[in-house]
């Protein structure tokens, strides 16, 4: 329904005498509200960021070109981001999330920085390449999740690979710029010493269902830095055959903080879900943005009504308060998501909301 014409909606209509009210409030760094009411407080969320499918088949021989063209010594670090059309000025890929593709040569390091922001790598392929965070090594293979929570110390390499390294990096740059929060450091040594056992908190933290009796672990994030794709695989197949999984996501399962079972991290939240073959979730939406990254598999999702098909590594969008469901329809094998969101900060502001998709039986017309 128009604003106009909703009783306790603002519906003022203007006259040479308001025109002229609102220059002199102009001038004193004021204004009317009624003026900017409808705007401000939607009757709904109302994103910015559209839709959007990323094609790896595209991105990745532009990624590799960045190789030739810069150093990891001078760029920091080398990455093609992802770039909402409507997000551009706050360089993110929805919502206020931040995404991009980093690509390491066998033998490259880059150098050790910490940040107010939160980040997340998903291994996209490669072999060889590590991180440091907070003096742990971490090995990384195809398809695992590492995370580099706010405030540690991360570097990125790769020394044992014969191909370049790619992996996608999610970090939530956007919102704490929003909050004015952002702080960065370079490592005064450029370098981290490494100071623990290398996967050390995977061979602690990374055991289905057990953990440390006297954890030596205090902080606000996931002491398990690491979530190999082996493990994360086999737990769908596992808990697949135990249920018939969500209807709006298949079988759905989220990374979590080993200690608490809460989201890895304060800010951002992960999940990998397994669509069985013929599957077709039914749409929902809810708050907070989600970016999808295809791990296995291929398929097609309906996002605010448009058709997105996807295959392997490509990466899509689903902003805040948008429909969407998910379709492994035509193949005879699984397919696999991985998604990173902002839900864990929706949740601890008590902004979550999520509502189901009722005409045609749940199905969106695309
Ligand atoms: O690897 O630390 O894509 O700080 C953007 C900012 C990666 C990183 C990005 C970063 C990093």
């Amino acid at each position: 329904m128009p604003d106009d014409n909703v009783p306790g909606r603002a519906r003022v209509v203007d006259t040479p005498e308001l025109a002229a009210y609102y220059g002199a409030l102009a001038q004193h760094e004021a204004g009317a509200l009624w003026t900017v009411a409808n705007d401000i407080e939607p009757w709904e969320p109302k994103p910015h960021a559209i839709p959007m499918l990323w094609r790896y088949e595209v991105l990745r021989p532009l990624v590799l070109q960045s190789l030739e063209l810069v150093r990891p010594e001078d760029a920091g670090r080398r990455v093609v981001m992802l770039l909402n059309p409507r997000r551009r000025n706050v360089s993110a890929a929805v919502g206020w999330l931040y995404s991009g593709l980093q690509v390491m040569k066998p033998g490259e390091a880059a150098s050790a920085h910490r940040h107010m922001a939160s980040a997340l790598r998903f291994i996209i392929e490669g072999s060889g390449a590590y991180t440091i965070v907070d003096g742990e090594r971490l090995t990384l293979g195809a398809n695992d999740f590492v995370i580099t929570p706010n405030g540690t110390w991360h570097e990125h390499g790769n020394d044992g690979g014969t191909s370049p390294c790619i992996w996608q990096d999610g970090l939530d740059i956007p919102l704490i710029n929003a909050l004015e929060a952002n702080f960065y450091e370079v490592h005064p040594d450029l370098h981290q010493r490494v100071g623990r056992p290398i996967n050390a908190s995977h061979l602690s933290y990374g055991n289905v269902a057990l953990k440390p009796l006297e954890p030596d672990w205090r902080k606000p994030y996931s002491p398990l830095l690491k979530f190999g794709w082996d493990n994360t695989y086999d737990a769908l197949r596992r808990h697949a055959a135990a249920t018939t999984g969500s209807p709006f996501d298949g079988v759905a399962m989220e990374y979590v903080n080993p200690l608490t079972g809460g989201p890895v991290m304060p800010t951002l939240g992960a999940q990998m879900q397994l669509l069985r073959a013929g599957e077709h979730t039914c749409a929902h939406r809810h708050t907070g943005n989600v970016l999808y990254h295809v791990a296995k598999g291929a398929g097609h999702s309906v996002i605010g009504g448009q058709r997105f098909d996807w295959k392997e590594h490509d990466i899509f969008c689903v902003p805040s308060w948008t429909w969407h469901e998910h379709a492994n329809a035509l193949s005879s094998d699984d397919a696999c998501l991985f998604s990173f969101n902002d839900f864990p900060v929706m949740r601890s502001l008590a902004l979550y909301r999520e509502e189901a998709y009722m005409p045609n039986d749940g199905h969106q017309i695309s």
